[in-house]
């Protein structure tokens, strides 16, 4: 699966694309991560300015539709598989776990980041990007929507995780909504706070039926949205 980023800030990936599980699902060639400045198609080669006002007044800048258009023309061309085109915005539908899962089984997703104010409207008619969100706040750019969006989506790729069960057990995927147990690992005991017994009992029936009790309850306490 072939990502491609736009961006005003490409070097912002730099150490995101090179570590741990994406890192190596790169280095395996699972998926493949391009990254476009958009300040490359600006019309002016001298300033290469890639923003302005905009009409009508109000704070702050607009990104402009022509070198944006031109540069996600570009990169649809520089491959004969079509791409979903995601245009990241506060204004966006919200991302979950099922739109993650529906992002992984396409084949290319161009990642539009945005910056300043956002994107001319022009943007949206002309490329009817899909437009995407990653929760209600706001951040200074789309670059970090798009690496959260990318961690969720490669995740599910198979391959990328050594243990291909992992991603079914997940919190929010279409297995299993709810929210997960809690885990715990060496020592057995720490500062007084000791390991529930009934982990250490062998008792594999016991064991899940803790589990599924610690699930019910820590999802009625933090999330009764999700029951
Ligand atoms: Cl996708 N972009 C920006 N700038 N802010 C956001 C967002 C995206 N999602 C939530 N807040």
């Amino acid at each position: 699966m072939r990502f491609d980023i736009v961006t005003l800030f490409p070097d912002l990936f730099d150490g995101y694309l090179t570590q741990g599980l994406l890192g190596k699902a790169i280095e395996r060639n699972l998926t493949q991560i391009h990254r476009h400045n958009l300040r490359d198609f600006a019309p002016d080669t001298t300033h290469r300015p890639v923003d302005d006002k905009p009409f009508g007044g109000g704070p702050g800048m607009l990104i402009q539709v022509e070198p944006t258009v031109k540069c996600v023309e570009a990169v649809q061309a520089q491959s004969t598989t079509p791409a979903r085109t995601i245009l990241l915005t506060p204004q966006g539908k919200r991302f979950n776990q099922p739109m993650a899962e529906d992002f992984a089984v396409s084949e290319r997703l161009i990642l539009l980041c945005g910056r300043y104010e956002g994107f001319d409207q022009r943007v949206t008619d002309i490329l009817e990007p899909e437009e995407v969100s990653v929760g209600d706040f706001v951040l200074n750019g789309g670059e970090v929507a798009a690496m959260l969006i990318i961690d969720a989506v490669v995740r599910l790729i198979p391959g990328v995780l050594g243990d291909e069960q992992s991603n079914i057990d997940d919190s929010f995927s279409r297995g299993n909504r709810l929210l997960e147990f809690p885990q715990y690992t060496r020592p057995r005991e720490f500062r007084g706070h000791s390991v529930p017994d009934v982990l250490l009992s062998g008792d594999h029936g016991a064991i899940a039926k803790w589990r599924e009790e610690q699930t019910q309850l820590r999802t009625n306490e933090r999330r009764s949205d999700l029951l």
